[in-house]
């Protein structure tokens, strides 16, 4: 599987972006607004993989949250599923390790997603994203 993204939670995007220009060389390709998910993000190409910059809209959802209580970071890593994201979902369910949501669901980009617990990988929430 490859790296698709990797999710990185920010206070303001806008003020996380000048150390990826300055340091790194990266600039936005894409940014939207998740509504359902109470963030907005930005994505940052880096050869195959890109960044996922998110930032909260509001006090609610899970990036507000963990904005709260770590200030930031390193959010998820998510693994590109060739062939059929609910199939996958449901092999993993079998195998005992089931996705936080029962079917694929829309994220950024048009994309189907689906998140496994971080207790589950070691203290990482891993996101898988392909086709429905
Ligand atoms: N990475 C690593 N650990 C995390 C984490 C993260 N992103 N988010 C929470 N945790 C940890 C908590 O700190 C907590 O640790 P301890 O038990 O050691 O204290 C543990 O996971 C359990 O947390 P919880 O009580 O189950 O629940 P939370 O309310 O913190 O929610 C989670 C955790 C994974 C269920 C929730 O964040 C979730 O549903 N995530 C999936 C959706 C999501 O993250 N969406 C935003 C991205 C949207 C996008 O990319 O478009």
């Amino acid at each position: 599987m490859k790296v698709d993204h990797v999710g990185v939670a920010v206070k303001s995007i806008d003020d996380a972006l000048p150390f990826y220009k300055k340091a790194l060389g990266l600039e936005p390709v894409h940014r939207e607004q998740v509504t359902a998910q109470h963030v907005r993000v930005a994505f940052l190409q880096a050869g195959e993989t890109a960044i996922e910059l998110l930032e909260p809209t509001s006090e609610e959802g899970a990036v507000a949250k963990f904005v709260r209580e770590r200030g930031g970071g390193l959010h998820h890593v998510a693994f590109h599923v060739d062939g059929s994201l609910g199939d996958k979902m449901r092999g993993l369910g079998e195998a005992g390790l089931p996705p936080l949501e029962a079917v694929p669901r829309l994220g950024a980009r048009g994309h189907h997603v689906c998140f496994l617990h971080p207790k589950l990988a070691g203290g990482v929430l891993v996101e898988l994203v392909g086709a429905k």
